[in-house]
Order: structure tokens, then C-alpha cells, then sequence
């Protein structure tokens, strides 16, 4: 499989708080080169992102935000802080005015909905560079001849709850919906999102919410019970044009493979009868039983399935890599999921 990576991540070590302490965040550098590493004797290959498209990033979020992003964490230092990390601590609440501060730490909160997630001297580089790894692996399919082009997008930070305007979860611009931008500018017609990560993807589903050419299903814990707590409940289907285009299959603590996959060819078939040409999947693996802030039961087994079952939906494929934060088995449950998909696309189909 053509793989799409780079090491522009690695000064991007954010903090995040976690039961009332600030810690160095579960979404850690290493998590990219524990994949990497397990890849790299697959015999795949491997190319570098080409640079990131900023008009394309300006149709997926607000401009603002961007820039906002971008220059956080100069003005930080420039206010004499010395902390490691840019992090608001207020955040609009119900019947708030709205409206941006001035002040950077207002705009913190403004733009971000989470404590989980920071902005550090290394951040913008590698959210950057995650971005324009999802745009490439995207662009790669979109060239590509043969039966099934597939990519992976090995990027991080991830970027499923990365919204139109807020960060938070880890995530600050939107890979996957990148990645679904440019196959829709290549022109598929109609493209499907599918999110299998363990948490709702609530940044792809609020950015596609109004869309009909983005269709997104997601696979999650129940926001009853998990974070992003806001967002993710099955009543949620698309507003306007995007009426009917939003799927969200959410499922209890301690949920087996035998459930989630029901879950996963509900989604599947959705996305066929939705007449999709392309697919992009946000893959997590946080579902995974070991898993330290997860509470699905998923086995290093069952990736393998769940890539074949990707596979067999038969659409040119994007893989872009979202959660995951069992660093023991990380590799090999990203490994599976693309050695599944391979192994499954290869074979016969009947
Ligand atoms: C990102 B992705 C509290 C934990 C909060 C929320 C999980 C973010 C997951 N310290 N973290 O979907 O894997
Ligand atoms: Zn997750």
C-alpha cells in the first residue's frame, strides 16, 4: 500500500488535563513512529507529503481559526508566558453572547471546546504536515489507475474532532475531511466519510452536517457515556442539504466485536445505497480491549476483519489514521486494519 508520512509531528508533544492533572497528552509523538515502525517491514511504500493546499484548508474551515492556529503560539511566548503549553481555560456556555475576545486567552477558549488539547512550539508544523499528509494520500487515489487505489494517511495529530472553527480531542484540522474534499474535487460526485475511531467524529460530522456530497457514518461510544459527551447521538441525521447524509451508530461501554461489527456493515451498506464513489475512513483503534482511556473490547484479531470488510465495499479508499492509545499493540492493530483491506482487495471477490 502507498503510505504517506513524515516526521514534521514529532516537536508537537501537547499537554492535556486529565482528572483535574496536566499531563503529557495519551496522544503522544511516539504513536506515529510505533506505526511507522510497524510498516516499514511490510513492504510498502513510502512518500512524502506534498505541500499543504491552503485554499483547500479554507473550504473546510473558517479562515479565522486557521489563522489563529498558525500564530497562537508566537503570541503566547510574545505575552511573556512561560508555560509549555497555549491553553484557555473559558469557554462559551449556554445563552453566552458569543463573539470573539480580543484577549488570546478568550480566543483559546473561543476556538477550542476541550481541555484535552494545547497548542505547543511545535504544533502548527504538525498540524500542518498531518493535514497535507490526508490531502496527498487523497490525491494519490484520485490518480491512480487499477481496480481498487487505496492510501494510507499516517497522520497525526488526528483530526476527526476538529470542527469548522474549534480544536479540541487531540485534533486542530480536519484529515479526514480533507481527504474527502479532494476526492470530491477530483470528482467523485458523492463521497462517503466512515469513522470507526472509538469516540464520535463530531469535527467531520459538524463540517459535512449541511453537505450532500459527504455522507458520514460513525461507529462510537455513546457521548451518554464518552467524550465528546455533545455530539455523536443517533437522532443527529444532517440538516438543509445534508438531510438524511449523517449516520451515527453509537454503542454502550464494553461493547464486543460480535456487536460492533453489526454496526460496521450497517454502515457499510448505508454508504453503498447512498451511491458513494469514494470512501475516506478515519481509523482509530482505540477500540481496541487494552486500550488506556477506551472501553470497547475489540481484539488485535478483529482489524483484520474490519480492513476486509472496508475492502469489500469495493470504492477507491482513503485510510486516514485517527486514535489509538495502547502503544503496545498500536502497530499492530493499524498493521491489521491494512493488511486486511490488502489482503481482501487482492483476493477474489466474488
Ligand atoms: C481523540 B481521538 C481526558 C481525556 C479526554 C478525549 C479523547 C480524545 C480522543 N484527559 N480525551 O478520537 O482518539
Ligand atoms: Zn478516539
Amino acid at each position: 500500500m502507498l503510505i504517506v508520512s513524515s516526521d514534521n509531528h514529532l516537536a508537537h508533544h501537547s499537554l492535556e488535563l486529565d482528572a483535574a492533572e496536566l499531563i503529557p497528552s495519551w496522544e503522544s509523538p511516539q504513536r506515529a513512529s510505533i506505526v511507522h515502525d510497524a510498516l516499514a517491514s511490510g513492504g510498502h511504500e513510502f512518500i512524502a507529503p506534498d505541500p499543504l493546499d491552503r485554499a483547500l484548508v479554507a473550504r473546510l474551515h473558517d479562515s479565522d481559526y486557521v489563522a489563529f492556529l498558525e500564530t497562537a503560539w508566537s503570541r503566547w511566548v510574545d505575552e511573556g508566558n512561560v508555560a509549555p503549553a497555549a491553553m484557555g481555560f473559558c469557554w462559551p456556555a449556554r445563552r453566552s453572547s458569543g463573539g470573539r475576545p480580543d484577549d488570546l486567552v478568550g480566543q483559546l477558549g473561543h476556538y477550542s471546546f476541550a481541555a484535552d488539547c494545547s497548542i505547543v512550539a511545535g504544533t502548527w508544523d504538525a498540524v500542518a504536515s498531518s493535514a497535507a499528509i490526508a490531502q496527498t494520500a487523497a490525491s494519490k487515489v484520485a490518480e491512480m489507475a487499477g481496480r481498487q487505489p487505496v492510501t494510507f494517511a499516517l497522520c497525526r495529530p488526528p483530526g476527526h474532532h476538529a470542527s469548522i472553527d474549534q480544536f479540541g480531542g487531540y485534533c486542530y484540522l480536519n484529515n479526514a475531511a480533507i481527504a474527502a474534499q479532494v476526492l470530491r474535487d477530483a470528482g467523485h460526485e458523492r463521497v462517503a466519510v466512515l469513522d470507526v475511531d472509538y469516540h464520535h467524529g463530531n469535527g467531520t460530522q459538524d463540517i459535512f452536517y449541511r453537505r450532500a456530497d459527504v455522507m458520514f457514518a460513525s461507529i462510537h461510544a455513546d457521548p451518554k457515556q464518552e467524550f465528546p459527551f455533545f455530539m455523536g447521538h443517533a437522532s443527529e441525521t444532517g440538516e438543509a442539504d445534508g438531510r438524511g447524509a449523517n449516520l451515527n451508530l453509537p454503542l454502550p461501554h464494553g461493547t464486543v466485536f460480535a456487536e460492533w461489527t453489526v454496526a460496521l456493515d450497517h454502515a457499510l451498506r448505508w454508504i453503498v445505497e447512498g451511491g458513494c464513489s469514494a470512501l475516506v475512513v478515519s481509523v482509530g483503534v482505540d477500540t481496541y480491549v487494552d486500550d488506556p482511556i477506551s472501553q470497547f473490547r475489540l481484539a488485535t484479531t478483529d482489524f483484520p476483519t474490519i480492513g476486509a470488510a472496508i475492502a469489500d465495499v469495493g470504492l477507491p479508499t482513503v485510510l486516514v489514521m485517527e486514535g489509538g492509545y495502547a502503544t503496545d499493540a498500536l502497530g499492530y492493530n493499524v498493521r491489521g486494519v491494512i493488511d486486511g483491506f490488502e489482503q481482501h482487495s487482492s483476493g477474489a471477490r466474488s
